[in-house]
């Protein structure tokens, strides 16, 4: 049987992000993670920083090189009717967000985690968390085809949606909240340069897009598609041709087309899982929420998650008190709950909902009010660039 102080479910940014501030402040973990590290580091998801994120990065040590290299933006664009507002992001609230991909990211992490010798489990099967409620939580899994046994104080579940740690709570001590969407985001990576300098939201009577980036070199388009649709049903030029076509004019004329790198479709959900700790298990990003992607905010409620857990289990180990653990779960809930009222309201705004006239004209309406109000623009650009963290 292996011993450790914190056992971690999955090795996404939660995990090795929570594993890289725990060693910096003198305590252990082990990681265990399901898939191959190639596999976790291919994965494209997401892209846009608060800059909350940006600090917790460079408080883990791993921000270096997203300081060089990532794009700071100090503004978005809404599109609608043919027209665009700016959400002046800076002169709204005084504050930016950072453009840096979760690949990096993942990247970056798994570098400084190597560099310390940090443990990680790749490819264990099988995970089971048993006795959470117990003096020690125990962490079963088969790693290099044996069984494996982990004791450990605290277990911390950030092995995402489909993971096993919410699975392994009883039924009757968790309550689910969720919301699907009829439609999904077809996305696409290109070595193009991006249309705009900023990000572009638009609604459209065809449909949701997103004009976005990962550098000044390479685009990261999304056009709102069925969400019985196939990568297979939208070849390259499909994509360029509803993309164009969901723009306004200026910007569709902008559009420089190329092969695309990467093709994905993803489902939009929201889902809340409460609370978020059982015993010595504690539920973090993905896990226990899921949010659509309109708002950009997963990886940075994930990021939120870790910073409350990581100086929860410090005050632990520092001055034996439990107060911060005790607290977890409603303090990530209180802002898990304000982003998911965020990101709900921002994807009925921005996609089409039905054929229903009145429910576009609404939507056109509040976006008109939008450009018309600063008050309004304000709330938008406050959910935006993440609202603030109470104390600690
Ligand atoms: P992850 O990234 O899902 O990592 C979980 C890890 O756990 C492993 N795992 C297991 N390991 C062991 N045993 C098991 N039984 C296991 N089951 C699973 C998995 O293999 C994986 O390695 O969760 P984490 O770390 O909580 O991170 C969450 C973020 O990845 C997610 O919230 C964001 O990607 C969401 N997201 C965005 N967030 C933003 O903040 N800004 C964005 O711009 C943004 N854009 C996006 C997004 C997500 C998207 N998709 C694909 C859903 C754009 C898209 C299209
Ligand atoms: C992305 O770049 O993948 C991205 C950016 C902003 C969003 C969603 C996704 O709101």
């Amino acid at each position: 049987m292996l011993r450790t102080q914190v056992a971690i479910i999955g090795a996404g940014p939660s995990g090795l992000l929570l594993s890289q501030l725990l060693h910096r402040n003198g305590i252990e973990s082990i990681v265990i993670e399901r898939q191959a590290p190639e596999y976790v580091e291919a994965r494209i998801r997401a892209g846009l920083l608060e800059w909350g994120t940006v600090d917790l990065l460079n408080e883990a040590g791993v921000g270096d090189r997203m300081m060089r290299e990532g794009l700071v933006h100090d503004g978005f664009e809404l599109a609608f009717d043919g027209r665009s507002h700016r959400i002046d992001l800076k002169g709204l609230t005084g504050q930016h967000v950072m453009v840096y991909g979760q690949t990096e990211i993942q990247k970056d992490l798994a570098d400084a985690r190597a560099a310390v010798q940090g443990q990680t489990l790749w490819e264990a099967r099988d995970v089971v968390i048993e006795e959470f409620d117990g003096p020690r939580a125990k962490v079963s899994c088969v790693y290099d085809g044996k069984p494996l046994t982990i004791a450990c104080d605290f277990v911390a579940g950030c092995d995402g949606y489909h993971g096993a740690s919410r699975a392994s709570v009883p039924k009757d001590r968790i309550v689910l909240h969720e919301r699907i969407y009829p439609f999904g985001w077809m996305g696409i990576l290109a070595d193009v340069p991006p249309v705009s300098e900023e990000l572009i939201y638009a609604h459209h009577s065809r449909g949701f897009a997103l004009c976005s980036m990962r550098s000044k070199s390479r685009s990261r388009y999304y056009v709102q598609c069925p969400l019985d649709d196939t990568v297979e049903s939208w070849p390259d030029a499909r994509f360029w041709d509803e993309l164009r076509a969901r723009l306004p004019p200026h910007y569709a004329s902008l559009v420089t087309e190329g092969p695309s790198i990467e093709r994905s479709i993803a489902p939009l959900r929201s889902f809340v899982a409460e609370p978020m700790r059982f015993g010595r298990l504690f539920l973090v990003g993905d896990a226990a929420h899921i949010v659509p992607p309109t708002g950009a905010k997963g990886l940075n409620l994930a990021g939120a998650d870790v910073r409350v857990l990581y100086r929860a289990i410090v005050e632990y180990y520092r001055a034996g008190s439990e107060t911060l653990l005790d607290e977890y779960s409603s303090r990530a809930l209180g802002r898990v709950w304000k982003a998911t009222r965020f990101s709900w309201w921002f994807t009925t705004l921005m996609h089409k909902l039905s054929s229903d006239s009145f429910t576009h004209k609404l939507q056109l309406a509040e976006l008109d009010y939008l450009r018309e109000s600063r008050a309004a623009s304000q709330a938008v650009a406050e959910n935006y660039v993440g609202l603030r963290f109470a104390a600690p």
